[in-house]
């Protein structure tokens, strides 16, 4: 996949581009319906599957205050859709301009002029000065302008459209199982190791303190996840919170992780963590006697877990993560 940061950048003729148009955060469910057929779309037509998404979010250069925080990151995007097998990634800037494009300016500044055979929208894309256009606006502009226009039905599952907005909702409920199950894989989080206070080796448990580069983590609590780290999944358990059982609590929620069976430096070092399941709150003990020895059964309940999900088959297939090896 090639990445390029305007369309402007884009060779002068690619052989039929076809094109989906969208933030695409999360790359979840519904998203890889619209990416799935449009790759086999460019495949069928010997064509070039492009998509456009505009960067930064459309919301932060229009109302800064309510933009939604982002579900991943633009490293993690761009992985998603490179295994999904996209051959430009189209990371045009998003302009106080762009935003005052009628539908029309849109459909002959975006489309038209860079040769746009078919493009794919979702059932609720709008597009244009205050989202003026939509599904119908955009085949009406594409009979004017001679582009193909498909519309690509969301993906319901348990009742619910899948969509970011739905997912962002069940990770601020800490309803990480949920938004595994919209996403298609365990919702990821990535950063950097950073240093700690070292208490947690003094309790038995070292922990990686981890800086996380995405705007959304799942709300405070305990996690059993998989901590990804030069390329090697490990069991682990993560904490989300203020550690209200020690004399000074933290101000903003800290991302702690103890990874099962790893022992040797981490500071420093890309981490990424995959929420599975959220096990309990976060609670202030009595002392710290009656935190390591919460600590060790979390530690226990993560070995029960991740031992029976490697006899699921159908996890090892379907559910991959963002980071395992491709
Ligand atoms: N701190 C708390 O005050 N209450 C908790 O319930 C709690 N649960 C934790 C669970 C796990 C799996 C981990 C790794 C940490 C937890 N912590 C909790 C944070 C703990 O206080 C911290 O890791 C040590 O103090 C070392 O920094
Ligand atoms: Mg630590």
């Amino acid at each position: 996949m090639n990445v390029v940061e305007s369309l402007e950048a884009l060779p002068q003729q690619p052989a039929y581009p076809v094109m989906a148009i969208g933030v695409f955060d999360g790359v979840h469910r519904g998203h890889q319906a619209i990416l799935e057929g449009l790759r086999d779309r460019a495949r069928e037509t010997a064509g070039t599957s492009l998509v456009l998404s505009f960067h930064p979010h459309p919301q932060k250069v229009i109302r800064p205050g309510d933009a939604p925080r982002l579900l991943q990151t633009g490293v993690q995007k761009e992985q998603m859709l490179r295994r999904l097998g996209i051959d430009y990634l189209i990371r045009h800037p998003f302009t106080r301009r762009l935003s005052l494009y009628t539908p029309d300016e849109f459909a002959r500044r975006i489309l038209y002029s860079h040769g746009i055979k078919e493009i794919r929208v979702g059932a609720n894309f709008r597009f244009g000065h205050r989202r003026s256009g939509d599904f119908q606006t955009l085949q009406r502009l594409g009979q004017r302008y001679g582009f193909e226009v498909v519309e690509v039905e969301a993906v319901h599952t348990r009742g619910l459209r899948i969509s970011s907005t739905l997912i962002r909702r069940a990770l601020d409920e800490g309803r990480t199982s949920l938004a595994r199950h919209l996403l298609g894989r365990p919702y990821q989080i990535r950063g950097v190791v950073i240093r700690g206070e070292g208490r947690g080796a003094g309790l038995g448990f070292p922990t990686a303190n981890l800086q996380p580069r995405n705007e959304l983590l799942p709300s405070g609590g305990v996690y059993l996840t998989h901590a990804w780290v030069n390329g090697d999944c490990h069991a682990s358990v993560t904490n989300i919170g203020v550690r209200p059982t020690l004399d000074r609590p933290a101000a903003a929620p800290i991302v702690e992780t103890h990874l099962l069976d790893y022992t040797g430096d981490l500071y420093g070092k890309s981490l990424a963590l995959d929420f599975w399941l959220r096990w309990r709150d976060e609670k202030k003990f009595d002392n710290l006697q009656r935190l390591r020895e919460q600590i060790g059964r979390d530690i226990e309940a993560a070995r029960r877990y991740f031992d029976r999900l490697e006899r699921i088959p159908r996890w090892a297939g379907r559910l991959r993560s963002e980071s395992s090896p491709a």
